[in-house]
């Protein structure tokens, strides 16, 4: 389904996974990842990030984004049956996949742009969610008088931001106070040779 937004293209799947399934991948995903505690520089300090991550991905590719370097680990068979399935419905081959672990309320990523040099022009990213549901916040960067875009990411759910999105747009998943579970969300991505 598309969701309407000036500027670039998104679309929303609500229910890419049955409910049932999405749980089942989460807590077997949780368990199987290797997940790891990343560093961010802010300010001249140095922080955990509010999330624990993993870079799977095709042999050889890399991946930077605030001053981290990433080194795929090969992919394990569930990751790459949901690539394949992404893949199908994006129209695109997705050759790597950053994932995110919020562990809770507290765990978040702040506002950027998926807009490395190494995603090329106009990358499309599917984002597939399985968990607790967490507010996927776009805002408009240079005109102020677009209203933001609140999109809550059901489990089971995959999201494509495609076309200008990253020129225009920031997103983000801001911190919530409500008690909720663990998040496991996956960024498929095709990162150039
Ligand atoms: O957790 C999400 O839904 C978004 C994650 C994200 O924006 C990213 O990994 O670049
Ligand atoms: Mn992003």
């Amino acid at each position: 389904m598309q969701i309407p937004l000036s500027d670039g293209e998104l679309s929303y799947y609500q229910d890419f996974i049955p409910h049932d399934e999405s749980i089942q991948y989460l807590q077997i995903l949780l368990d199987d990842i290797k997940w790891q505690q990343n560093k961010i520089k802010m300010f001249g300090k140095v922080y955990d990030e509010p999330r624990l991550t993993a870079w799977y991905g095709d042999q050889g590719l890399s991946y930077k984004y605030s001053g981290i370097q990433l080194n795929p680990t090969p992919w394990i068979e569930m990751l790459e049956e949901l690539k394949s399935k992404v893949s199908l419905l994006a129209k695109v081959q997705f050759n790597s996949a950053l994932l995110n672990y919020y562990r809770g309320g507290n765990d978040s990523m702040g506002y950027h742009q998926d807009n490395e040099p190494e995603l090329g022009v106009n990358p499309v990213i599917a984002s597939l969610s399985f968990g607790a549901e967490r507010t996927f916040q776009l805002k408009h960067i240079r005109d102020k008088s677009i209203k933001r875009k609140d999109i809550p990411l059901k489990s089971g759910s995959l999201l494509i931001m495609a076309g200008e999105t990253q020129h225009h747009w920031k997103h983000q998943i801001p911190k919530t106070k409500k008690s909720i579970g663990p998040r496991l969300n996956i960024t498929f991505r095709v990162i150039k040779h």
